[in-house]
This record gives C-alpha cells, structure tokens and sequence, in this order.
C-alpha cells in the first residue's frame, strides 16, 4: 500500500492535519492505536487561542465550536482573599474560547467520516523504516495482524508517548525534559461554573484553577503532589480541598456535585530538539510537553500542524524541500515562547516543596506585579490569548 502521507496518531494534532491535508488533494491516512470511544473519553484541554479556532473553522469543523463555544474576555486571578480580572478584550482586543478537546476531536472525527479521509483504529505502529529516505515505510498491528505503508512522508502525531519522536537521533540525548513535584488533579462535574470566566487561584494551601466546559459543565482542578493516587480522593475531600483554595465570597457561589470524572495529570515539561528528521516530521505532543497552566498543548499542537500543513503542500505542489527544512525551527520558536510562557505562570502560581523561602517570595512577587502593572497584564494578554503563527 503506498499514499502520500502516513499520519501516526489520531487525536487533534493528526486529525487536523489530514483533514487540511487532504482538502488539498494529498492522499493521507491516519493510524491510531485507541479505540475511537477510547479517545474520545479523554479529558484535557478546555481554552482554544483563536488561531485554533480560525483553524477548525476554516477547515469546516467549527460549526459546533462557533455555537457552543463560550467566548471569553478574560481570566481572574486569585489568592486566599483577594480576586483581581485580567480583561484580554480591554488590553489588546482579543479573546479565548472555551470548548473541550473532546469536543474538538469529536468534531474533527466527524469532518473525517463525512470526507472518507481514512483513519484505521486499533492500529499500533511498530515501527517506521527508512525516515530520512524518501520512501518510508510504516508497519502497524491492526485485527493481530502486521501491515505495512510506504509513503512519502510520516508525521508523528503520536503524543508523549508515542514511537516516532524516539527513532530521531538528534532527539535520543535531549536536556530538555523536566519532571515537576505536583500534578494536577481534576474533575468534571456538572454544575454550573463558579465564575463566568476562568479563575486560577494561588492559594496559600495550593494552586487551584475553576474551568468549565460549558454553563453546566463545570472543570475544576487542584495541585496535588507526585504520585498522588486518585483513589484517595473522594469527591467530599477534592470539594472541601478545592474550597479552602479560593477566596470567601467566590466560594460562597460555588454548587458542588457528583464527579462524572476524576484523572490527576503530572506535570513535566520537554522540548525535542527537533521535530523533524528527513521525511520524518513531529507535531504536538510527540515533541513537546508544556505545563497545562498557561493553556497551550492543545494549541501548541495546532500551531505545530499549521507549519507543516504549509511545508507539504510546498513540497507536493512545488517539489520544494525549503519549507520541510525550516519547519522544525519555525514550530520550536513558537514552542519555546509558550514553554516560557507556561513555565513562568506554573511558578508563580504553584507552591514547589523544592523551593526555598527566596523563590517562594519571588513567585508571590511576580502575582503582586501582575496584578498592579497593566502593562504585565497587557504581556499576559498577549501570551495567553495566543503569539501569532
Ligand atoms: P495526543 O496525546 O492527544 O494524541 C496522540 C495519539 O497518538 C493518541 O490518541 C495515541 O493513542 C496515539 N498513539 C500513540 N502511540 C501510537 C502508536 N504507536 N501507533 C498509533 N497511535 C499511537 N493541554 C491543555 O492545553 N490544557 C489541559 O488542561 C491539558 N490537560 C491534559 C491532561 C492530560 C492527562 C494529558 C496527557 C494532556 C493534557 N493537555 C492539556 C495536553 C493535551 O491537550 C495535548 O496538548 C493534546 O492532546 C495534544 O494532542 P496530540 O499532539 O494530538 O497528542
Ligand atoms: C481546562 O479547562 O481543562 C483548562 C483550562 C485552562 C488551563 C488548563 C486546563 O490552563
């Protein structure tokens, strides 16, 4: 079996990619090792930069999106008993959406179907031979099974854990990877969000962040420490938790209720090298991993598929390799300004047991500047709302 381009990975990096891919004609498939029902019961990611938006929308998955995404002009930012806003619309005239990753997949999913752009489940890639060649090939389990693709080029949208960021040499030795001492642990519950907007509270007892899915789906988080055990947190003890670590009169409006589901998130954070190695090309979590408090994995990865969406379509139509070259350090400048963006509020908003009483006041520090300094509030606007492409 031969096609253009073998995408390994079905979740919203590779399904946005075929889909793009092959509205310009390029024969594409995507090889994912989960069920779809699978997929779709993961949990992530909830703000979309308008980027994304632009993105799904322009490829004819946002209709969903459009209608019951929430728009959002801002984010408040809390401490035990002080709540001050950051208004995005006011310091640069831009906005968020709130709509989940599921719900993005979802739509991406459907989008596939209704294209008959191929996608195979349940299909594990084993192996990918002859990367920096221009003929690939591409051997995956699939019904017990081992089948194989050749291709033209492979994109590795297979996340974190996937196989193909581990066959780049330049990546096999990589200083870029840490590990932090909490996690996240979140819940989804359906009651109405405590806020209108997203809260993200610096709390003597921890960090917190008051999300939502839409204005009955609330999302909530709390920093846990690493190698918490989900199992030990009842829905009583995740409340009573999440409620000392927002202020009084924010609390007084919170509606708590039944879990419909609980996952604790590690945070890390890496950065490949390079996302790409000859016909070998990486995006989203397969080559980088940022910290959820700044909102950007999800966007990252649409960022990531944008540029190389332009690089094939320079090397099908006009048989040029510039753009295939450029690419990896076209996406990691981005990556990097978001990494720093996401590092920088994952300080300042959760307590490191590893930090000493200096760094601990700096990151109190940072929130005091923020809150007093329009022009830091501007730079977070900028930062979070989303840099351009
Ligand atoms: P994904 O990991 O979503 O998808 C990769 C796909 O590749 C998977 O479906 C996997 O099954 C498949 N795959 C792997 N190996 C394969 C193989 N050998 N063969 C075939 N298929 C293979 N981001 C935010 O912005 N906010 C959040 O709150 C947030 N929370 C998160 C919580 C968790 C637990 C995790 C893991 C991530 C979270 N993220 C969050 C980041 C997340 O949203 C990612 O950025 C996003 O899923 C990136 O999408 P992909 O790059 O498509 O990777
Ligand atoms: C979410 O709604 O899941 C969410 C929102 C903002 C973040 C992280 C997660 O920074």
């Amino acid at each position: 079996m031969f096609v253009q381009v073998v995408i390994i990975g079905g979740g919203p990096s590779g399904l946005l990619l075929a889909a793009k891919l092959a509205a310009r004609g390029i024969d594409v498939i995507v090889l994912e090792q989960r069920t779809r029902k699978y997929v779709l019961s993961r949990i992530r990611a909830g703000v979309l930069e308008t980027g994304t938006v632009n993105q799904l929308v322009e490829i004819g998955a946002g209709k969903n999106l459009l209608q019951n995404g929430l728009k959002h002009n801002g984010v408040f930012i809390a401490t035990d008993e002080d709540m001050f806003h950051i208004d995005f619309k006011e310091s640069i005239d831009k906005q968020v959406t709130v709509y989940g990753q599921t719900e993005v997949t979802k739509d991406l999913y459907e989008l596939l179907d209704r294209r008959n752009i191929p996608i195979i489940h349940e299909a594990k890639v084993e192996k990918i031979l002859d990367h920096t060649s221009s003929r690939p090939t591409v051997v995956y389990e699939n019904n017990g099974q081992t089948k194989s693709v050749q291709c033209e080029f492979v994109i590795g949208c297979d996340g974190f854990h996937g196989i193909s960021n581990k066959i780049i040499k330049r990546n096999q030795e990589n200083p870029y990877l840490i590990q932090l001492p909490y996690g996240w642990l979140g819940i989804l519950s359906e009651t109405p969000p405590v806020e209108d907007e997203l809260i993200y509270s610096r709390s003597s007892m921890g960090f917190a962040l008051a999300s939502m899915r839409s204005k009955s789906l609330s999302r909530y988080y709390v920093q846990v420490p690493t190698g918490e055990n989900v199992g030990n947190w009842s829905d009583a003890r995740f409340w009573e938790s999440f409620k000392l670590r927002i202020p009084k009169h924010v609390r007084s409006n919170l509606i708590t209720g039944p879990s419909i589901e609980k996952s604790i998130a590690p945070l890390r954070s890496y950065v490949a090298n390079t996302m790409q190695e000859g016909h070998l090309l990486l995006c989203g979590d397969a080559a980088h991993i940022v910290p959820p408090t700044g909102a950007k994995g999800l966007n990252l990865a649409a960022s990531d598929v944008y540029y190389a969406h332009e690089a094939l379509v320079s090397y099908f139509f006009n048989n040029q390799l510039d753009k295939i070259n450029e690419y990896s350090n076209k996406a990691l400048m981005r990556v990097w300004k978001s990494m720093r963006f996401s590092w920088w509020m994952t300080r300042m908003f959760h307590h490191d047991p590893n930090q000493n009483p200096f760094e601990e006041k700096i990151g109190e520090s940072e929130l005091n500047h923020l809150k007093d300094s329009k022009l830091m509030q501007s730079v977070f606007s900028d930062n979070y709302t989303g840099l351009p492409y």
